[in-house]
C-alpha cells in the first residue's frame, strides 16, 4: 500500500496548503512531480485519472482525490491524531470553513485569473480590477485578525495552513503594505515560525516568484 502520493507542482499555493498540512500532522507522503512538459506522461498520469484536470490529487489505497480542501480534510481525518487542527464542534468548524471557502474564492480565485493570463496571453502586469479585489481581500483579513494571533481564533487550524500560502503568492502579484496591514504580517510572522513553514511553503513561493518574473520579462 505505502505512503498516500501527492501529485503536485509546488508553485501552487494549493499544492502548499496540502504539504503544509501533511507536516503539520506528521504524515509522511510521496511527492511525484506532474510532468507537464512530457505530453505523454502528462496524458497518462494526469488527464486519465482526474476527470476535472485540476492539481494536486492525491492517491490513497487506490483512491484518487482531487480539490486540495478535499484533500486537507481526508488527511486529518484519516491520519491526524486528534482534531485539534479541524475542530469538530460546529460554531468552531463552520467558522474555520468561512475562511477556507474565503481562501478559495476570494483569494486564489483571483490569484490564478491574474497568472492564467499572464501565462495564456502572455499580459505582465495585474489587471487594477483583481488588484482592488485583493486589496479588498486584504482589508478583510486584516479584520479577520484583529485580537486573535490565528484566521480563525487564538488556534492554528487548517484555514492558516490553506490561506497562508494564497495570501504570501498573492503578495508578489499585489503587495502587501505592513503600514496598513499590521496584523497581516504579524500573521505571517507567526506562520513563517512554524517548523514545517521553509519545507511546506517557503520553497514553493521561491519557486512561484522566480516564475512571475519570468512571465513579467
Ligand atoms: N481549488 C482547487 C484549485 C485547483 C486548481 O485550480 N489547480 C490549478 C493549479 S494551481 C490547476 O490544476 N490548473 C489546471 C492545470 O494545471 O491543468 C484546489 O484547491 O485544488
Amino acid at each position: 500500500m505505502g505512503p498516500p502520493k501527492l501529485y503536485m507542482v509546488d508553485v501552487s499555493p494549493e499544492v502548499r496548503a496540502v504539504l503544509l498540512t501533511a507536516k503539520a500532522i506528521g504524515i509522511t507522503i510521496d511527492l511525484k512531480i506532474i510532468p507537464y512538459s512530457n505530453p505523454d506522461e502528462f496524458a497518462s498520469v494526469f488527464l486519465k485519472q482526474i476527470p476535472q484536470h485540476s492539481s494536486p490529487f492525491l492517491i490513497d489505497n487506490g483512491y484518487v482525490i482531487w480539490n486540495s480542501q478535499a484533500i486537507i480534510a481526508f488527511l486529518i481525518g484519516k491520519y491526524a491524531n486528534d482534531d485539534s487542527l479541524y475542530p469538530r464542534e460546529h460554531i468552531q468548524r463552520t467558522i474555520i470553513d468561512q475562511r477556507l471557502h474565503f481562501s478559495t474564492d476570494v483569494i486564489f480565485a483571483n490569484l490564478s485569473c491574474i497568472v492564467r493570463r499572464m501565462i495564456k496571453r502572455g499580459i505582465s502586469h495585474t489587471p487594477t480590477d483583481m488588484a482592488y479585489t485583493l486589496r479588498e481581500a486584504y482589508d478583510f483579513l486584516e479584520e479577520f485578525l484583529e485580537n486573535q494571533k490565528w484566521v480563525a481564533g487564538e488556534h492554528l487550524t487548517i484555514a492558516d495552513l490553506c490561506l497562508i500560502p494564497t495570501v504570501t503568492s498573492a503578495d508578489i502579484l499585489v503587495p502587501i503594505d505592513p503600514v496598513k496591514y499590521p496584523n497581516i504580517w504579524s500573521w505571517i510572522k507567526s506562520c513563517q515560525d512554524l517548523p514545517y513553514y521553509k519545507e511546506g511553503n517557503q520553497i514553493g513561493l521561491d519557486n512561484f516568484k522566480r516564475l512571475i518574473k519570468t512571465l513579467r520579462c
